[in-house]
């Protein structure tokens, strides 16, 4: 069956919009042996790996030395510093703010006490655009030395790329630091620049002072506008919406897609379903008729690929041929379906020898009863099922 007339009536009936936060990872470096993608390599040798939990006879027991559990960079006793430098990454256009983040423990493995001194630290540098390195956080230890905390301790050191100059962040006190340890480190940038490459030096003095660094992340934000419309179709027994939703009754529907700055369009939908005309059509004797009703039809040759027969516009039809197939179109209210085919055969039917035949009822050529009228071709249907044409002239 074919489904035509196909009515889909958009009104653009309003537009506004609010914002939405879209946060992308542009690089990330998780110092798993597989690296999560996408990949923020590195130059440099890192000077330990580690992963699980820490031990009983450490600072804090059973505390994650990388995030939950997993494996982090990890540095101590390098009184030289293990200077890593992270690639130079292409900022992608497009983003309002760039933010490069990590997250850090200052912890001692090897004893219940110690953990990192004053003389420790952890420096992060950037160079934006392929210039020079610009020195900007640097955590350190208590400044009475001996203090530990671990990657849920509360401080954190979050500075905008500006001043080119070096922010110091450090507890004050010795022991566990749930308070003032720095466990998050952020430096924000501009969206509008090339490139940006990080350089990390964690300094530790003794076994004693570990630090612990996971998940570097470059992270990308935009601020877009969600977008707001309306539609108004009206559609013949079923909508498909643009999410890809299929509605088939009429109602208020709401669909979201992403817009073109990949934030939420969401489209408010007044369906109207119009109901799909009835096809089925019955057959009595050699006349057709549809059972759809209040409609408007067109009868068609089956055997002429559902050509239209002229002039076959009413609700029932009696062919012409002694034997042949028909289907009609319906249209209701501008849904239009078609039935499928019936075949009338009146090849055995020879209505001058049928003695006993009575006459049931008279049609027009619109399949409608009627009585007698004269100068009026009409349709003798008989209780045989055959019928007659006739048309009986009378003087004036
Ligand atoms: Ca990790």
């Amino acid at each position: 069956m074919k489904k035509s007339a196909f009515i889909i009536l958009f009104y653009l009936i309003g537009l506004y919009s609010f914002g939405q936060n879209v946060i992308d990872t542009i690089a990330i470096q998780d110092f798993e042996p597989a690296p999560v993608a996408p990949v923020w390599n590195y130059n440099g040798v890192l000077a330990d790996t580690i992963s699980g939990y820490a031990s009983a006879t450490s600072c804090i027991p059973g505390t994650p030395l990388g995030i939950n559990g997993s494996t982090a960079w990890h540095v101590a006793a390098v009184s030289g510093g293990n200077l890593i430098t992270f690639d130079t990454i292409a900022v992608p256009v497009g983003y309002d703010s760039l933010y490069v983040s990590f997250h850090l423990a200052g912890l001692s493995l090897e004893t219940s006490t110690g953990g990192p001194d004053d003389l420790d630290y952890v420096l992060v540098q950037y160079s934006i655009d392929s210039a020079a390195y610009v020195s900007r956080v640097r955590v350190r230890g208590a400044v009475n030395n001996n203090s530990f905390w671990p990657y849920d301790a509360a401080g954190q050191a979050i500075v905008p790329y500006l001043p080119t100059t070096e922010s110091v962040f450090q507890p004050t006190n010795s022991g566990l630091q749930m308070t003032d340890g720095i466990s998050y480190v952020q430096i924000s940038f501009p969206g509008n620049i090339s490139s940006l490459s990080v350089q990390i030096t964690p300094r530790s003095s003794s076994l004693s002072d570990s630090w612990l660094i996971d998940n570097l992340v470059l992270t990308g934000a935009i601020w877009c506008s969600n977008t707001t419309d309306s539609i108004t179709p009206v559609v013949c027994g079923s909508y498909t919406a643009p999410s890809g939703a299929i509605f088939t009754s009429s109602g208020l529907y709401y669909d979201t897609i992403p817009n073109v700055s990949g934030c939420d369009s969401i489209i408010a939908i007044n369906l109207t379903i119009k109901p799909m005309p009835d096809t089925s059509v019955t057959q009595s004797g050699v006349m057709l008729t549809s059972n759809a009703v209040g409609a408007l039809y067109q009868w068609l040759d089956c055997n002429n690929a559902l050509a239209q027969i002229s002039g076959e516009t009413g609700i029932s039809f009696i062919p012409a041929d002694l034997f042949g197939s028909y289907a009609v179109e319906v249209d209701l209210n501008g849904c239009v379906d078609t039935s499928t085919c019936y075949v009338i055969d009146q090849t055995g039917v020879d209505e001058w020898r049928s003695d006993e035949k009575q006459l049931i009822k008279i049609v027009d050529f619109l399949g409608r009863e009627t009585d007698f009228i004269s100068n009026t071709p009409l349709i003798y249907i008989y209780s045989d099922g055959t019928r007659e044409r006739v048309i009986k002239f009378e003087e004036r």
